[in-house]
């Protein structure tokens, strides 16, 4: 058989683009891709998902732990609608990914067709920097070329949707050398931006002048950590991370104050009230009562998308560039401030801060504290791991109590903050490296949504990992817990049974069915033994842990307001409260107090 364009796209994604595997799931808008697939030997190879949106966040996790294109690839109509939530998950968080779609045949288009849905229509949001249908065989070369340029350069996820006739069609790799014809070439290699030398200057003007400096770094500072630590420890300064910086800096650090807002810790809140100067490194962190009051501090900010500064405080100077790179430019302009005193104090603060969250995770719960699961995770971490969590309260204290350590990663859903993206973040993370650790931090609510469903694909793949390490952390509380504390917090209302309660699975006995371990805990003494043995087990795990839902997950500080809707759910008859009021008064009451 000729080559087909199907043939083509994939030798084209894997040839010129270096494509490895495309996360997705059949369907006959694809058969023609499908059939390519299998008459190649070897890259790029199809990594088959339980569901449309788990390919794309296996495709966004792809990005985030390997600074390459993610792919995926879905069916048109119902299996590109599917794929919706795992690529906006993606642009949020300003991932490259590449999403390719099949469509009906040509032929039937407008026809109000079977499964016929206006795809350009419909990728139009999310896949805005680039959407585009090829109905001539002599396109593909230049929508494949485009679209993965376009992700890559512009951090985004783009679209190519490919009619099923098409795909069978011969191809055409050379268009003619003819009008209107268009000739593309492969490949993309990231510029390196740095600021002006005067805007360097007046930066370090700024930066030279405060005496109480904080640095905020998120995920645009991952790849910059020793430049952090370097300008940090110039300028004495404190650093607080955005959930998706957290592993851009260790957490051991003794002056890294660790997450900021409202999942943070008390030492970044207080960085922030009293800094007298705003360094903020790669990120685009949204809550605004988590940075300095205006006015307060002088602010330069370090972003390489200029569309990015000056939305979150008003700098006085903006650097375009790369955050590792211009960090390195600002060095030398930098004085080595000698005054230790506000180091010194932050240095203290969080010294105590760590020792809060020691006697926290020790405190007595129902059964099992959800702080301590994590405590004593910390304290075993291998070396080289990748952590995901899911959107819950398990985001809450990975971004707390989860020590980071050099050399590890780490990510969630950080702006779309999405339910269901530990499980599949945590598969593409062990097809990326199989050779690392992997650990995913999910509640019960999300294993329901979705990530039982995704245990079959690491029953399924996981013999081809050298490394057996990937364990499914579930916190069965047997609740919706992070929206039960919203409701709680936010609206003053109750928690409400019939949208919160959630039914009660052995997660680890389902794990076991499938092939794979499965532990479940329910007293608090046997969890590090149960850390010990998913980390050494010969397969990847499932380590169901039975915690609590009335230990609050509330912001490190609360504000007047939250903490009058939450007496007045109380008040109200909220199903929980007597625990609730005892767990809240031994745990969080010391926060709540100004000074403490
Ligand atoms: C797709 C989606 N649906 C709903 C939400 C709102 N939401 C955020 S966290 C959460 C509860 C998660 O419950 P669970 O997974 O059991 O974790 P827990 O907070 O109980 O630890 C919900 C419903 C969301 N973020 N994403
Ligand atoms: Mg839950």
């Amino acid at each position: 058989m000729s080559e087909t364009v199907a043939d083509h796209l994939l030798d084209r994604l894997s040839s010129a683009w270096g494509v490895k595997r495309i996360y997705g799931y059949p369907g006959d808008g694809i058969n023609g891709i499908m059939g390519a697939f299998g008459r190649r030997d070897g890259e790029p190879e199809f990594i088959q998902a339980r569901h449309e949106e788990m390919a794309a966040f296996m495709a966004c996790a792809h990005a985030k732990f390997t600074g390459e294109a993610g792919v995926c690839l879905a069916t048109s109509g119902p299996g590109a609608i599917h794929l919706l939530n795992g690529l906006y998950d993606a642009k949020l968080d300003h991932q490259p990914v590449v999403a390719i779609v099949g469509q009906q045949a040509r032929l039937g288009l407008g026809g109000n067709y079977q499964q016929e849905v206006d795809l350009t229509t419909l990728f139009k949001d999310v896949a805005h920097e680039y959407v585009q249908m090829a109905t001539e065989a002599g396109q593909i070369r230049h929508l494949v070329d485009r679209a993965m340029r376009i992700a890559l350069a512009e951090r985004t996820v783009t679209c190519v949707i490919v009619p099923n006739d098409l795909q069978m069609e011969p191809a055409v790799t050379t268009p003619p050398h003819a009008h209107g014809t268009v000739h593309s070439g492969p490949g993309y290699e990231q510029p390196r931006i740095v600021p002006e030398n005067s805007q360097l200057q007046r930066a370090a003007e700024a930066l030279n002048a405060g005496s109480k400096v904080a640095m905020l770094v998120g995920a645009g500072a991952l790849h910059a950590g020793e430049e952090v630590v370097q300008v940090a420890d110039k300028l004495r300064a404190g650093i607080a991370k955005a959930l998706l910086g957290k592993a851009a800096v260790p957490d051991e650090l003794p002056f890294v104050t660790g997450s900021i807002g409202l999942l943070g810790t008390k030492p970044s809140w207080d960085l922030m009230q009293n800094c007298d100067t705003l360094l903020m490194v790669g990120s685009s962190f949204p809550y605004s009562e988590f940075l300095p009051e205006e006015g307060q501090a002088r602010g330069v900010q370090i972003d390489h998308d200029g569309k990015m500064v000056g939305i979150r405080y008003p700098m006085e100077v903006n650097l375009i560039g790369d955050s590792a790179l211009t960090l390195k430019a600002l060095l030398p302009l930098l004085e080595q401030k000698q005054d230790r005193s506000w180091r010194e104090s932050l240095e203290g603060e969080i010294a105590s801060w760590w020792r809060l969250l020691e006697q926290r995770a020790a405190s007595p719960a129902q059964p099992i504290n959800p702080q301590l699961v994590f405590h004593e995770l910390s304290k075993r971490l291998p070396d080289g791991a990748i952590i995901t969590s899911d959107s819950g309260s398990a985001a809450n204290w990975y971004a707390r109590d989860v020590k980071l350590r050099a050399g590890m990663m780490g990510s969630l859903s950080g702006t779309l903050a999405t339910m269901g993206a530990g499980v599949p973040y945590a598969i593409g993370a062990k097809f990326a490296h199989p050779d690392r650790p992997v650990i995913a931090l999910v509640g019960d609510g999300a294993m329901q949504m979705n990530g039982l469903a995704e245990l079959i694909t690491i029953a399924k793949y996981r013999e081809r990992w050298p490394d057996q390490r990937l364990i499914v952390l579930v916190l069965t509380n047997r609740d919706l817990n992070q929206v039960t504390w919203e409701q709680r917090a936010m609206s003053g209302d109750p928690k409400f049974e019939g949208s919160q309660d959630l039914p009660d699975v052995h997660y680890a006995r389902w794990a076991e069915l499938i092939g794979l371990g499965g532990i479940r805990v329910e007293k608090p003494e046997e969890i590090g033994d149960a850390w010990d043995r998913a980390l050494g087990a010969d397969r990847p795990t499932v380590l169901d842990v039975v915690t609590d839902p009335e230990v609050p997950p509330l912001p490190p500080h609360i504000t007047i307001e939250q903490a009058r809707s939450f007496s007045k759910a109380i008040l109200h008859g909220d199903p929980g409260r007597r625990r609730i009021i005892s767990e809240s008064l031994r745990q969080k009451l010391p926060e709540f107090l100004p000074g403490k």
